[in-house]
């Protein structure tokens, strides 16, 4: 029996590895053995993305989250996929020294924040890279993982309307058939106009707890409301199942508020936030591209003397463990 079971899973595995090696991306995107043999074998896979390492956590708190992030992923019975750049060959499955590179500042060479039009140059020059929630949904896409587990998505930022700094994470939640779960947009961004892009780009955005409140990163409140809420692995598995079933490209949010007991915090941060975001026009670092949002991100930490990132780190763990959830419940309905 043990043998026609391990016959049968080297049989498929064999059939989608050949798949995979014949495509053209394999050229350029290394799949990680464990998480080629979860999508063989039709296991839940996560995808996880590296900017908040190499972007938006210090050393060593980058890596230790990143290895928390797939420990979370892995208890609830789903594979973690880590996606980054190494050396212009694109991981799907970091191995530790690989995530140690992108995680650590005194490793020479500089490691670069990677959204979609970043890529082909960041191959074509075997740069380093931290991928963005854009870059990370492409690769998820590509390897056929169907939940992405982050933190906070980029969006339209305040003053986006004459500025047109607009994240492409939005845009690629229109091309990438996969379901991100974050705990909305910080408010360094403009949220309702983040809102109003979404729903003119058709992504379902769905807040994944009591209300349909659509939290705003460190608070689970906005002051916006989303169409629709659920609580349950199951229906947020059964939205995604339903968009593939239509042959539907785009993904899904699912905006998870922060736990309970990091609320209250959230109004002090919340201050920092503001304050942070006035600097960055005064500095002129808000006209500057896609340094923006980590400098906005680290000087938050700074202001609220690290309380952000203890908050920070608690969504991502928490959005990880949801992650791993829809996944399993996901993997479920597509057998
Ligand atoms: N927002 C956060 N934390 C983050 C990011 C955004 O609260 O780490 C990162 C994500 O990787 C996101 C990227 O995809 O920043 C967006 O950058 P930009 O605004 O330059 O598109
Ligand atoms: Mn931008």
């Amino acid at each position: 029996m043990l043998f026609r079971n391990t016959k049968r899973a080297l049989h498929k595995l064999s059939k989608f590895s050949r798949g995979y090696l014949n495509s053209s991306f394999a050229r350029v995107l290394d799949v990680h053995p464990e998480v080629l043999d979860a999508l063989a074998s039709k296991k839940p896979v996560v995808a996880l993305e590296t900017t908040l390492v190499t972007h938006g956590f210090p050393y060593p708190t980058n890596f230790e989250l990143s290895n928390s992030l797939e420990s979370i992923v892995r208890s609830t019975g789903a594979i973690p996929a880590t996606i980054g750049i190494i050396e212009g060959r694109i991981k799907i499955g970091l191995e530790k020294a690989e995530l140690e590179r992108l995680a650590n500042p005194e490793k020479p060479g500089s490691v670069v924040k990677i959204s979609r039009r970043d890529i082909s140059p960041a191959v074509s020059m075997k740069a380093f890279g931290g991928t963005t929630c854009s870059a990370t949904l492409i690769f998820a896409a590509l390897a056929g993982i169907k939940v992405f587990a982050t933190g906070g998505l980029g969006g339209v930022h305040r003053g986006g309307e004459s500025s047109m700094d607009i994240s492409a994470d939005l845009q690629e939640l229109t091309r990438c058939p996969v379901g991100l779960v974050s705990s909305g947009v910080k408010s360094i961004l403009d949220i309702g106009r983040t809102l109003e892009y979404l729903e003119t780009l058709g992504v379902p955005v769905i807040s994944y707890g009591p209300s349909k409140e659509f939290p705003a990163f460190f608070t689970p409140r906005s002051g916006f409301q989303v169409p629709w809420n659920t609580e349950s692995p199951s229906v947020a598995a059964n939205i995604l199942y339903t968009q593939s079933q239509l042959g539907m490209q785009n993904g899904a949010l699912f905006a998870v508020p922060i736990p309970e007991a990091y609320e209250a915090a959230g109004a002090d941060i919340q201050l920092a936030v503001d304050r942070a975001v006035a600097e960055s026009e005064v500095n002129g670092i808000s006209k500057r591209g896609k340094e923006a949002t980590p400098w906005l991100l680290n000087r938050i930490g700074e202001l609220s003397m690290g309380s952000s990132l203890v908050s920070n780190v608690a969504l991502l763990e928490n959005n990880a463990r949801i992650g791993g959830e829809i996944a399993v419940e996901y993997q479920k309905l597509a057998e």
